[in-house]
């Protein structure tokens, strides 16, 4: 038996790097600064978990890691909640002072999460993780950033923390660390098309899990396409019911309803990633016309379709109906969707034409608006009038695209999807059996070694509001398809997103990335070897 593992085979004990270096070896996205802290602190069976400040939402996180932490370990790890002191009121010196310390709460011990004295650098997800033989304290400004904090503490224990059933011998050590982290980007994105191949609540829960271990925020659902439609809209019963009755291959498909969609919604909020649902148009949108022989030009509707071609279905820019079907479906889907965006598609509308695409985008855009969202669309619109405060969605592999330039001059907000890089969809090599290849094959360092700010020369810094990496499920249908195809690159895609640039490297990344696979053993995901990594 190795030392450290244990006899199923899981790590019990972390590598024997210690102080910052064991955290920049481990944890991923790497965190912004690293210094010594105050000792290594152990869980045991007598850490208690004190959150302090906050409501409900910090106190949901204080239980979501009691819940993370007592199977592996079997601790019972008691929460309990302590009011904030008041600012300026505190017994030695009042909170706010920024200087890290409990600003009067003094330290509990344990394991503590607590909202005082937080630097308002921080901002809404940043946080402070402090470690000392007494306690491990993660600070931050709100609940998300405790959240955040929680993700760096649950990497730096060894992998067998994720098994669900007591592993006895494991040594529980937090290495030495004073870390304070705050995301490069607001925006980090995964997106889940569920259109080409219907995936269950599960399936996506699944993957909002595996999500929110690498501090992504965003879960962006593509739920409408050529090959089926995939949320029950109550204005238009057969968008489901009929559109969404088959998927790429011709299989049984499906769709959610909408008490499906809020309950994913939830899942989602719980681990602080915002929904952003999709209907996409005009083009990508077969489903819907076959669904409604009225939303054709010629009022004919179109056989389902289960192939994968893209580009030939267009709604009809010219007939009023078009904009009560896309004003109804996104006012219902507004009304289900507690974050800001809605994103409207745009892409490869081969089969619009140019005039048409512009009428059709503009409409739509003032449609989202008109509910109070904020939209996105992929970086197509550019060519439209994106409205004010929109963003658009880069897909391209060009690294030149005149309008997304203009648009961002004029204040356009770029989210990057570099499809040579960030979609995880791309065959790694021609021998990976899932996956498309228009784009390249896109191995491991692929998807980690660029970066966001020089994808399109040009755009100025601030335009780029952050990266996502697109599954897109022509070839894809099981979690352990999934999977193979986002591990190991999500969580790259991930560091771009929120680790400073200055710590991009290549070497020192493969690494970390090698250190989280018996994680992913322990949690049952299954993730391509590449060759480029050193695998344990
Ligand atoms: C292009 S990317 C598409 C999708 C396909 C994807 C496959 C984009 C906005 N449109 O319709 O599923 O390629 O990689």
């Amino acid at each position: 038996l190795a030392a450290g593992a244990s006899a199923a085979g899981v790590q019990t004990a972390a590598s024997a790097a210690s102080g910052p270096a064991a955290v920049t070896a481990r944890v991923v996205p790497v965190p912004a600064s690293v210094r010594p802290g105050g000792g290594t602190y152990r869980i045991g069976a007598g850490t208690r978990i004190t959150v302090i400040g906050g409501q409900a939402q910090a106190r949901a996180v204080g239980e979501w890691t009691a819940g993370l932490l007592r199977p592996a370990t079997g601790y019972a790890l008691p929460v309990e909640q302590r009011v904030l002191p008041r600012a300026g009121g505190g017994r030695t010196g009042g909170a706010g002072r920024g200087d890290g310390d409990l600003a009067g709460t003094g330290d509990p011990g344990g394991i503590v999460l607590t909202l005082a004295g937080a630097d308002p650098a921080l901002g809404a997800e940043g946080y402070r993780l402090r470690t000392s033989a007494r306690s491990v304290v993660i600070t931050a400004r709100g609940a998300a950033g405790l959240f955040h904090g929680v993700q760096t503490l649950r990497q730096l224990l060894p992998a067998a923390i994720e098994v669900r059933t007591p592993v006895p011998h494991a040594d529980w050590t937090v290495p030495d660390a004073d870390i304070t982290d705050t995301p490069r980007y607001a925006y980090r994105g995964a997106m889940l098309d569920v259109a080409r191949h219907f995936l269950t609540v599960a399936q996506v829960e699944r993957y909002i899990d595996e999500l929110a271990l690498y501090k992504i925020n965003v879960l962006h659902l593509h739920l409408t396409d050529d090959q089926g439609w995939r949320i029950a809209v109550a204005s238009w019963p057969r968008l489901a019911s009929y559109g969404g009755s088959t998927e790429v291959g011709g299989g049984p498909g499906g769709h959610w309803s909408q008490d499906d969609y809020r309950e994913i919604v939830r899942y989602a909020a719980a681990r602080f990633l915002t929904v952003v649902p999709e209907v996409d148009g005009p083009g990508h949108s077969n489903a819907a016309l076959a669904s409604y022989a009225g939303l054709n030009c010629d009022g004919v509707a179109p056989p389902l379709y289960t192939g994968t071609k893209v580009g030939f279905s267009s709604l009809c820019a010219g007939l009023e109906r078009t904009y009560t079907f896309e004003s109804d479906v996104l006012g219902e889907l507004a009304a289900l969707t507690p974050g800001p965006y809605l994103h409207i598609g745009g892409d490869e509308a081969h089969s619009t034409s140019p005039a048409d695409y512009e009428t059709f985008v503009d409409r739509v855009q003032r449609i989202v608006g008109s509910y109070g969202k904020t939209v996105i669309g992929w970086h197509q619109i550019a060519a439209a009038h994106p409205v004010p405060g929109a963003l658009v969605q880069y897909w391209g592999t060009s690294g030149t695209e005149p309008q997304v330039l203009a648009a961002a001059r004029a204040g356009t907000g770029v989210i990057m999807s570099p499809a040579n890089r960030a979609y995880l969809d791309m065959k790694y090599t021609p021998a990976t059996p899932y996956g498309l290849s228009w784009a390249g094959y896109v191995e491991v360092a692929d998807s980690y070694d660029w970066d966001p700010a020089t994808v399109l020369p040009g755009l100025s810094a601030g335009a780029v509001r952050g990266v996502e990496a697109p599954l897109w499920t022509e070839t894809l249908k099981t979690d352990a398809q999934l999977d193979v195809m986002a591990f190991p690159r999500l969580p790259g895609i991930a560091e771009i997103g929120w680790s400073p640039a200055a710590t991009h490297d290549w070497a020192a990344y493969r690494v970390r990335l090698a250190a989280q696979a018996p994680r992913w053993a322990a949690l049952g995901i299954g993730w391509y070897r590449s060759p480029q990594v050193d695998w344990p």
